[in-house]
Protein backbone atom coordinates (compact mmCIF):
# COMPACT_ATOMS: atom_id res chain seq x y z
CA UNK A 1 0.00 0.00 0.00
CA UNK A 2 1.09 3.56 -0.85
CA UNK A 3 0.80 6.15 2.10
CA UNK A 4 1.93 9.67 0.74
CA UNK A 5 2.99 11.63 3.67
CA UNK A 6 1.39 15.61 3.25
CA UNK A 7 -1.48 17.72 3.11
CA UNK A 8 -4.16 17.86 0.59
CA UNK A 9 -3.18 21.63 0.90
CA UNK A 10 0.30 20.93 -0.33
CA UNK A 11 2.39 19.77 -3.38
CA UNK A 12 0.96 16.12 -2.55
CA UNK A 13 -1.69 17.38 -4.81
CA UNK A 14 0.13 16.60 -7.53
CA UNK A 15 0.61 13.10 -6.38
CA UNK A 16 -3.16 12.30 -5.52
CA UNK A 17 -4.11 13.81 -8.79
CA UNK A 18 -1.90 10.86 -10.36
CA UNK A 19 -2.70 8.25 -7.95
CA UNK A 20 -6.44 8.82 -8.88
CA UNK A 21 -5.78 8.66 -12.19
CA UNK A 22 -4.07 5.21 -11.77
CA UNK A 23 -6.59 3.85 -9.40
CA UNK A 24 -3.69 2.43 -6.99
CA UNK A 25 -4.64 1.96 -3.62
CA UNK A 26 -2.99 4.54 -1.42
CA UNK A 27 -3.92 6.39 2.22
CA UNK A 28 -2.91 10.18 3.60
CA UNK A 29 -0.88 10.56 6.42
CA UNK A 30 -1.32 14.19 7.52
CA UNK A 31 1.00 16.39 8.17
CA UNK A 32 0.98 19.30 7.94
CA UNK A 33 3.74 22.20 6.95
CA UNK A 34 5.53 23.76 9.79
CA UNK A 35 5.20 27.13 8.54
CA UNK A 36 1.33 27.49 8.01
CA UNK A 37 1.57 26.68 12.07
CA UNK A 38 3.88 29.00 12.65
CA UNK A 39 1.54 31.55 10.28
CA UNK A 40 -0.99 30.67 12.53
CA UNK A 41 0.99 31.64 15.59
CA UNK A 42 1.35 27.35 16.70
CA UNK A 43 4.71 26.60 18.00
CA UNK A 44 5.50 23.46 15.77
CA UNK A 45 7.83 21.98 18.58
CA UNK A 46 4.99 22.37 20.93
CA UNK A 47 4.23 18.92 22.68
CA UNK A 48 0.70 19.35 21.54
CA UNK A 49 1.34 20.84 17.96
CA UNK A 50 -0.58 18.69 15.07
CA UNK A 51 2.16 16.40 13.41
CA UNK A 52 4.41 18.30 11.05
CA UNK A 53 6.97 18.92 8.76
CA UNK A 54 9.46 19.25 11.84
CA UNK A 55 7.88 16.62 13.70
CA UNK A 56 11.47 14.11 14.58
CA UNK A 57 9.66 11.19 13.21
CA UNK A 58 8.73 12.69 10.16
CA UNK A 59 12.39 14.49 9.67
CA UNK A 60 13.31 10.71 9.77
CA UNK A 61 11.84 10.05 6.61
CA UNK A 62 12.30 13.72 5.24
CA UNK A 63 15.53 15.39 6.69
CA UNK A 64 14.63 18.17 4.57
CA UNK A 65 11.65 18.83 6.41
CA UNK A 66 8.62 19.23 3.55
CA UNK A 67 5.76 17.32 1.97
CA UNK A 68 4.81 15.26 -0.10
CA UNK A 69 6.87 11.83 0.66
CA UNK A 70 6.19 8.63 -0.85
CA UNK A 71 6.74 5.44 1.11
CA UNK A 72 5.72 1.86 -0.27
CA UNK A 73 6.80 -1.16 1.60
CA UNK A 74 9.86 0.44 3.24
CA UNK A 75 10.88 2.74 -0.05
CA UNK A 76 10.89 6.02 0.73
CA UNK A 77 10.73 8.95 -1.93
CA UNK A 78 10.42 12.66 -1.55
CA UNK A 79 10.21 15.46 -4.35
CA UNK A 80 6.53 15.55 -5.89
CA UNK A 81 7.29 15.53 -9.33
CA UNK A 82 10.07 12.29 -9.17
CA UNK A 83 7.25 10.89 -6.92
CA UNK A 84 5.03 11.05 -9.88
CA UNK A 85 7.52 9.84 -12.59
CA UNK A 86 8.07 6.78 -10.40
CA UNK A 87 4.58 5.91 -9.96
CA UNK A 88 3.54 6.62 -13.81
CA UNK A 89 6.84 4.22 -14.51
CA UNK A 90 5.75 1.59 -12.47
CA UNK A 91 2.36 1.29 -13.62
CA UNK A 92 2.27 -0.10 -16.95
CA UNK A 93 -0.03 2.26 -18.63
CA UNK A 94 -0.93 5.03 -20.73
CA UNK A 95 0.37 7.36 -17.92
CA UNK A 96 4.15 6.71 -18.05
CA UNK A 97 6.17 6.33 -20.90
CA UNK A 98 6.11 4.01 -24.10
CA UNK A 99 9.49 3.84 -25.07
CA UNK A 100 12.87 5.00 -23.19
CA UNK A 101 12.55 8.69 -25.68
CA UNK A 102 9.24 9.40 -24.23
CA UNK A 103 10.37 8.46 -20.87
CA UNK A 104 13.48 11.58 -21.47
CA UNK A 105 10.73 14.05 -23.33
CA UNK A 106 8.94 13.37 -19.58
CA UNK A 107 11.85 13.96 -17.59
CA UNK A 108 12.63 17.54 -19.74
CA UNK A 109 9.28 18.80 -19.76
CA UNK A 110 9.26 17.84 -15.79
CA UNK A 111 12.63 19.95 -15.44
CA UNK A 112 11.52 22.68 -17.71
CA UNK A 113 8.30 23.54 -15.19
CA UNK A 114 10.46 22.95 -11.87
CA UNK A 115 13.36 24.97 -13.33
CA UNK A 116 11.81 27.96 -15.26
CA UNK A 117 8.11 27.76 -14.47
CA UNK A 118 7.18 26.80 -10.93
CA UNK A 119 9.53 29.78 -9.05
CA UNK A 120 7.58 32.90 -10.68
CA UNK A 121 4.65 30.84 -10.99
CA UNK A 122 4.38 29.96 -7.18
CA UNK A 123 5.40 34.11 -6.63
CA UNK A 124 1.99 34.77 -9.04
CA UNK A 125 -0.11 32.86 -6.21
CA UNK A 126 1.63 34.33 -3.26
CA UNK A 127 1.51 37.76 -4.43
CA UNK A 128 -2.38 37.54 -5.72
CA UNK A 129 -3.35 35.66 -2.34
CA UNK A 130 -1.81 38.52 -0.44
CA UNK A 131 -4.11 40.83 -2.27
CA UNK A 132 -1.69 42.23 -4.63
CA UNK A 133 -2.99 43.46 -8.08
CA UNK A 134 -1.91 42.84 -11.59
CA UNK A 135 0.07 46.03 -11.85
CA UNK A 136 2.05 45.70 -8.85
CA UNK A 137 5.95 45.53 -9.89
CA UNK A 138 6.41 42.08 -8.16
CA UNK A 139 3.38 40.51 -10.11
CA UNK A 140 4.92 42.35 -13.30
CA UNK A 141 8.22 41.04 -12.68
CA UNK A 142 7.25 37.13 -12.20
CA UNK A 143 4.88 37.36 -15.10
CA UNK A 144 7.78 38.84 -17.38
CA UNK A 145 9.96 36.01 -16.01
CA UNK A 146 7.15 33.85 -17.34
CA UNK A 147 6.96 34.81 -20.65
CA UNK A 148 9.25 33.11 -21.95
CA UNK A 149 8.47 29.74 -21.04
CA UNK A 150 4.38 30.11 -21.57
CA UNK A 151 5.63 31.25 -25.15
CA UNK A 152 7.51 28.19 -25.27
CA UNK A 153 4.68 26.00 -23.87
CA UNK A 154 2.34 27.78 -26.01
CA UNK A 155 4.44 27.12 -29.79
CA UNK A 156 4.16 23.11 -28.48
CA UNK A 157 0.83 23.09 -27.44
CA UNK A 158 -0.07 24.68 -31.10
CA UNK A 159 1.43 21.35 -32.20
CA UNK A 160 0.64 18.85 -30.40
CA UNK A 161 -2.57 17.54 -27.87
CA UNK A 162 -0.48 16.67 -24.84
CA UNK A 163 2.90 17.51 -23.45
CA UNK A 164 4.41 14.29 -24.50
CA UNK A 165 3.64 11.13 -26.54
CA UNK A 166 0.20 12.87 -28.09
CA UNK A 167 -1.85 11.44 -25.03
CA UNK A 168 -2.13 12.58 -21.37
CA UNK A 169 0.50 11.76 -19.90
CA UNK A 170 2.11 12.02 -16.33
CA UNK A 171 4.18 14.90 -17.90
CA UNK A 172 0.54 17.00 -18.30
CA UNK A 173 0.27 16.26 -14.34
CA UNK A 174 3.60 17.39 -13.60
CA UNK A 175 3.29 20.50 -15.75
CA UNK A 176 -0.33 21.17 -15.22
CA UNK A 177 0.12 21.39 -10.80
CA UNK A 178 3.15 23.68 -11.56
CA UNK A 179 1.62 25.82 -13.60
CA UNK A 180 -1.78 25.89 -11.80
CA UNK A 181 -0.11 28.81 -9.42
CA UNK A 182 0.01 31.46 -12.16
CA UNK A 183 -3.43 30.33 -13.24
CA UNK A 184 -5.09 33.11 -11.05
CA UNK A 185 -3.81 35.65 -13.42
CA UNK A 186 -6.34 35.60 -15.83
CA UNK A 187 -4.32 38.50 -17.94
CA UNK A 188 -1.36 36.13 -18.40
CA UNK A 189 -3.13 33.68 -18.87
CA UNK A 190 -5.34 34.89 -21.88
CA UNK A 191 -2.00 35.62 -23.76
CA UNK A 192 -1.57 32.06 -24.34
CA UNK A 193 -4.89 30.75 -25.42
CA UNK A 194 -3.61 27.15 -25.84
CA UNK A 195 -1.62 26.95 -22.53
CA UNK A 196 -4.70 28.03 -21.10
CA UNK A 197 -7.07 25.50 -22.96
CA UNK A 198 -4.85 22.16 -22.28
CA UNK A 199 -4.38 23.24 -18.33
CA UNK A 200 -8.52 23.45 -18.49
CA UNK A 201 -9.15 20.22 -20.18
CA UNK A 202 -6.51 18.84 -17.33
CA UNK A 203 -8.51 19.88 -14.76
CA UNK A 204 -11.81 18.49 -16.55
CA UNK A 205 -10.54 15.29 -15.85
CA UNK A 206 -12.45 13.38 -13.05
CA UNK A 207 -9.54 12.31 -11.07
CA UNK A 208 -7.98 15.92 -11.33
CA UNK A 209 -11.52 17.01 -9.67
CA UNK A 210 -11.69 14.19 -6.67
CA UNK A 211 -8.41 15.41 -5.63
CA UNK A 212 -9.23 19.20 -5.54
CA UNK A 213 -12.59 18.33 -3.82
CA UNK A 214 -10.49 16.46 -1.12
CA UNK A 215 -8.36 19.51 -1.47
CA UNK A 216 -10.97 22.00 -0.45
CA UNK A 217 -12.31 19.95 2.29
CA UNK A 218 -9.41 20.82 4.57
CA UNK A 219 -8.95 22.98 6.79
CA UNK A 220 -7.18 26.12 5.05
N1 LIG B 1 10.45 20.53 -4.47
C1 LIG B 1 9.69 19.95 -3.40
C2 LIG B 1 9.12 21.08 -2.56
C3 LIG B 1 8.46 20.55 -1.32
C4 LIG B 1 7.91 21.68 -0.44
O1 LIG B 1 8.46 22.79 -0.41
N2 LIG B 1 6.83 21.39 0.24
C5 LIG B 1 6.23 22.36 1.13
C6 LIG B 1 4.72 22.25 1.09
S1 LIG B 1 4.05 22.33 -0.56
C7 LIG B 1 6.66 22.08 2.56
O2 LIG B 1 6.63 20.96 2.99
N3 LIG B 1 7.08 23.09 3.30
C8 LIG B 1 7.50 22.92 4.65
C9 LIG B 1 6.99 23.98 5.55
O3 LIG B 1 6.35 24.92 5.04
O4 LIG B 1 7.20 23.89 6.75
C10 LIG B 1 8.59 19.05 -3.97
O5 LIG B 1 8.15 19.31 -5.11
O6 LIG B 1 8.18 18.09 -3.32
Amino acid sequence: MITIWGVCRSRATRNIWALEELGLPWRLRPVIQANRLLAKGIDPAAPDAPFNTRSREFLRLSPAGAVPVLEEDGFVLSESLAINLYLAGKTDGPLGPATPREEAQMLQWTLFGATSVESPALAIQTLFGAGRSADDPEVKAAEDSLLRPLAVLEAHLTTHSHIVGGRFTIADINMAEILRYAQPDAALMGRFPRVKGWLELCQSRPAFKRMWQAREAEPA
